[in-house]
């Protein structure tokens, strides 16, 4: 079930991936997904919820202590969020790479962040999607978002 292209893999994966609340409110969520199906892959799962505390906890633990944490956490508990699961070949990568350049001020147009983000006001959290970085960071985040699938 994989290929390999030169150095670069090309495994059928999972990633997880948030609309974050500034997306849900803007109604992005549709183009979001939108983009994800045009590129070919997959919904394995679909959700809107609000974020609890101890959710985010868990996903952000890696920033936890930075300066950014508490303002990022306080944000993604704003309100609803959508998530989903997108599978296909190298999604993670994939997806990070249709999202763009964390800072939407700094994200290349084409990107979701560099063609839908906004920089009147914006702080730097508010940057519409967040998507898996790894696949150990998929598996985890997908145990925190949809328990049932992991
Ligand atoms: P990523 O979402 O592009 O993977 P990360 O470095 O993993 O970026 O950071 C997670 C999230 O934390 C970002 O999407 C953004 O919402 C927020 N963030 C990152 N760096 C900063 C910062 O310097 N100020 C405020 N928020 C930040």
């Amino acid at each position: 079930r994989s290929i390999r292209v030169g150095a670069v893999s090309e495994q059928i994966e999972r990633s997880l991936v948030l609309v974050k609340p500034d997306g849900y409110r803007r109604g992005l969520s549709g183009e979001v997904l939108r983009r994800i199906e045009a590129k070919g892959y997959t919904l394995v799962a679909l959700a809107v919820t609000t974020p609890t505390a101890e959710q985010l906890a868990t996903h952000y633990a890696e920033h936890e202590g930075k300066p950014f944490y508490e303002p990022l956490v306080e944000f993604m508990s704003s309100g609803p969020v959508t998530a989903a699961v997108i599978e296909g070949h190298g999604c993670i990568p994939g997806f990070r790479a249709l999202a763009g350049a964390t800072d939407p001020t700094a994200a290349l147009p084409g990107t979701i962040r560099g063609d839908l983000g906004r920089d009147w006001g914006l702080k730097v959290q508010q940057n519409i999607v967040h998507g898996s970085d790894s696949p150990e960071s998929a598996a985890r985040e997908i145990g925190i978002w949809f328990p049932e699938l992991s």
